[in-house]
């Protein structure tokens, strides 16, 4: 069995799957099924890079990026997650003030910086003013980092805590300097999954709800999924077909990030942890089934830089930035570095065959000067 490039498919399967590929049709449930199993992985990965090739050529992305957690309290007490700390412990919980939150940052931003990655917990004090100051204090002191900020969870918490719409969030923090928001929280949107990993956060349909609504506010986004711990193969494909429909509607989403889960330090602990054929066939597997997102990302703080390498060839254009300090992956066992510099992330593409490409958050090419950075729109 050969692909029309004349190189051996060794699951016959996959030549339907590889047919339509090659036509540019649409896939449907059952070749996501069959790529998500097929014993031919690296045929499932040729495939991908074709489609990543078509659209991008040797580039791959990659940003100067910090993220920024400005709690660790969280009332959801996902049982996925390492991260967060219950209201009531005093002693590993942290709540920066606004005042705070712009000393950590200044710790971290430099010139070099276009991104400001902000993510925390469901914190039941921190109300929509909080974050409104927030954005407004680090849009005066960085005017010219982009603010990536807060997942459809936090959002749908917000309105709710404020008894408002997400409309009305959205809008708000918005005009206080919010210029996407980042892809988190969408785990695995199946109910069955949920009850069993995060069974008191924003259920699957709402975060779809929510990024709808992110996205008609003029608002990129971007998504994830987590996989690795109790989910099934088509439940994964099912979450594919979810954003792939939400995209259709919106053009919102810029970017598909699968998340590898990481189960130390967490009640799942029991889990093995993923590897790295399971992760890379993600990436591909995201590639060609998310047929209208513009990008994938192999995010190498969880994959690894090394895993990351060869997603490069498996469909991912991009590998996410320099993040300096990551917590919601360390505090879970990541043995990853906490960052990178620029030179480090610009061998790993290089050594891939890649060509990198520095951007900012809405992948507009980033040019260097001596000590500033300049877009190309
Ligand atoms: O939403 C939490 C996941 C996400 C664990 O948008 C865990 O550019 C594994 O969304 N093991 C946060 N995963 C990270 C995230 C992200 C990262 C990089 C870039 C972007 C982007 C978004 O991490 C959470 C959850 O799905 N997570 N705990 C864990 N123990």
């Amino acid at each position: 069995m050969t692909d029309s490039d004349g190189l051996r498919l060794l699951d016959p399967q996959l030549q339907t799957v590889a047919d339509k590929v090659r036509e540019g049709e649409r896939l449907g449930r059952d070749d996501g099924l069959i790529l998500a199993s097929s014993s031919d992985l690296l045929g499932v990965g040729r495939l991908a890079n074709l489609v990543r090739e078509q659209i991008h050529g040797d580039v791959t992305y990659y940003n100067i990026n910090r993220h920024l957690n400005p709690t660790n309290v969280c009332v959801a007490s996902c049982r996925l997650c390492a991260f967060y700390v219950p209201f009531r412990d005093r002693e590993r919980g942290w709540t920066w003030s606004v005042d705070e939150a712009v000393r950590v940052a200044e710790r971290d931003v430099d010139e070099s910086v276009s991104e400001l990655h902000i993510v925390g917990g469901l914190h039941p004090k921190l109300r929509l003013e909080y974050y409104e100051e927030l954005f407004t204090a680090l849009k005066t002191r960085f005017p010219w980092v982009h603010l990536k900020a807060l997942t459809m969870v936090e959002l749908d918490f917000l309105a709710s805590l404020c008894r408002t719409s997400v409309e009305e969030v959205v809008e708000r923090l918005k005009a206080a300097g919010l210029g996407s928001c980042p892809g988190g929280g969408a785990e695995i949107f199946a109910e069955r999954v949920r009850q069993e990993i995060c069974d008191h956060k924003t259920d699957g349909a709402r975060w779809l709800e929510v990024a709808g609504i992110v996205h008609r506010a003029g608002l990129k986004s971007n998504c994830t999924m987590l996989y690795g711990h109790v989910e099934r193969p088509e439940e994964r494909v099912d979450h594919l077909l979810a954003l792939r429909a939400l995209q259709d509607e919106t053009g919102g989403f810029q970017t598909f990030i699968p998340l590898a889960f990481h189960p130390e330090n967490t009640p799942l602990d029991h889990l093995p942890v993923t590897t790295g054929l399971t992760d890379i066939r993600q990436v591909a597997v995201g590639r060609l089934m998310l047929d209208n997102f513009p990008h994938i990302k192999a995010y190498w703080q969880m994959m690894t830089p090394k895993i990351a390498q060869i997603a490069m060839r498996f469909g991912a254009d991009d590998i996410d930035g320099t993040v300096i300090e990551e917590k919601i992956y360390h505090d879970a066992g990541a043995t990853t570095p906490q960052g990178m510099t620029r030179r480090e992330l610009c061998r790993l593409i290089t050594e891939a065959g890649r060509v990198p490409v520095e951007r900012d958050t809405l992948y507009h090419a980033v040019t260097r000067t001596e000590d500033s950075f300049v877009v190309a729109v």
